[in-house]
């Protein structure tokens, strides 16, 4: 048997898993999606991911057809069927199938369907020596406008962004939002360390709201570190004496050059080495059983 995908209610050959042409997510990106990762036949925060799922869903006004419940059964059966161990699981929500107008609305079946898949790690040098990453020209979308907060199937903004970083030669890049301000990565939330306290942008910023992130702040706060919320410019972050990134992909990645500047001595910093640590050995022993 090959790979399974979970497609409206069963799992189907991979090679069969299928959508129209029609539907709305690739037409107009309207749609949800979330990414989430299997440490050691464990499913990580999925709760958190499909309360982030529902959210995201909730805000565009698409109709989740099955239960949270329903959904996390699903997500479940998917990485059974694929023998998943370690590896990176996709649930996706889209509009459905419709006219070539906008309107939602002649959209009567939302598709759902998840992928299960091994996962792709970032190298090892990229943990072990830092990130360097740069300031790109493309702001974070407005609050007003497509909410960062959204983890939207329109992810050009994002996009654009890491085609920006590509060119400079980077793996990740800092969005600042409207004002000028660090709002988030490409695809991870960042943090600063000054003085033995952490610091991250708050979501009225323009950031999604990162689990990874908020997995940091709960491990950071058991460590004894302090957790703030705060907005920062770029200057600050320069003159951090740590900086890293997290998300489900990456995990936890220290930064050691932004724009140019040295971040501290250049090496990934001390508080940053701790949190990676902590991490670790947390993803293996919490999650949601696949058995
Ligand atoms: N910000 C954005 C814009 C994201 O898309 C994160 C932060 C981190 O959130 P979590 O909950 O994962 O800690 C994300 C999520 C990829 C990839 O292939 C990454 C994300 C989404 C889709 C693909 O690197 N990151």
């Amino acid at each position: 048997m090959g790979k399974m995908v979970y497609l409206n209610g069963r799992l189907v050959e991979a090679e069969n898993a299928m959508v129209s042409v029609f539907d709305h997510g690739l037409l107009y990106g309207d749609g949800v999606f979330e990414g989430i990762r299997a440490y050691n036949k464990r499913i990580f925060k999925l709760d958190e991911h499909i309360d982030r799922l529902y959210n995201s869903a909730k805000i565009i006004m698409l109709n989740i057809p099955i239960s949270k419940e329903e959904f996390k059964k699903a997500i479940i059966e998917t990485c059974k069927a694929n023998k998943i161990v370690d590896g990176y699981i996709r649930p996706v929500v889209t509009r459905g199938a419709g006219t070539l107008g906008l309107s939602p609305w002649l959209c009567p079946n939302p598709n759902y369907f998840i992928i299960a898949d091994t996962i792709q790690l970032y190298p090892k040098e990229m943990y072990e020596n830092g990130l360097e990453v740069v300031t790109v020209a493309t702001r974070r979308n407005l609050t007003e406008a497509v909410n960062p907060m959204i983890k939207s199937l329109n992810y050009l903004n994002n996009i654009l962004a890491k085609i920006e970083g590509k060119i400079a030669g980077v793996e990740e890049v800092i969005m600042l939002n409207q004002e000028g301000y660090v709002a988030e990565c490409s695809g991870d939330n960042i943090f600063i360390v000054k003085n033995n306290k952490i610091y991250t942008p708050p979501i009225v910023v323009g950031a999604l709201p990162g689990i990874t992130q908020a997995t940091v702040n709960e491990l950071a706060e058991k460590e004894g570190y302090q957790v703030i919320e705060k907005i920062f410019s770029r200057a600050e972050m320069y003159i951090a004496d740590e900086v890293f990134l997290t998300g489900t992909a990456a995990e936890i990645v220290p930064v050691v050059k932004v724009d140019g500047r040295v971040i501290g001595d250049g090496k990934p910093g001390k508080i940053t080495k701790v949190l990676m640590d902590k991490f670790k050995k947390y993803v293996v022993e919490t999650g949601t059983p696949i058995e």
